[in-house]
């Protein structure tokens, strides 16, 4: 009988884990003049992750990350869903906004930035905090 509760018991502690790594929302990253919000991003090891990025600027503004470039990626935005084995750079009109979907495999601390000339300069820059 002791044993049939102990079971139960992991049976339900074990499904709100597996839920749990299929990743939480999307987390909202915002581009302005001239700025990533959150400039931070941190996310875990081994779990799908996805980023949804929205212009709220004036101009054009892209999203480049070597890390980007390792790892496949599920890119969507309003009009399509593509698959991608890494991803070079995400480039969004003012008022666009997009999606990526990814599961980072290693941790640490990788460098983004809008690489549009002078905006990285101005400060549209951040980490993706891989822990
Ligand atoms: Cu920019």
């Amino acid at each position: 009988m002791k044993h049939t509760l102990l079971l139960l018991l992991a049976a339900i502690v074990t499904f709100p884990v597996a839920s749990a790594e299929r990743g939480p929302g999307p987390i909202l990253v915002e581009m302005v003049e001239f700025a990533f919000h959150p400039a931070t991003i941190r996310v875990r090891v081994g779990q799908s992750v996805t980023l949804r990025f929205v212009n709220r600027g004036q101009i054009a503004h892209q999203f480049v990350a070597d890390f980007m470039r390792t790892v496949p990626v599920i890119a969507n935005d309003s009009m399509m869903r593509v698959e991608v084995p890494g991803l070079d750079s995400l480039r969004l009109q003012p008022g666009e906004s997009a999606t990526l979907q990814f599961v980072p495999r290693r941790r640490g601390r990788f460098q983004f930035a809008c690489t549009i000339e002078g905006h990285q300069e101005a400060g549209m820059r951040g980490v993706l905090d891989i822990y």
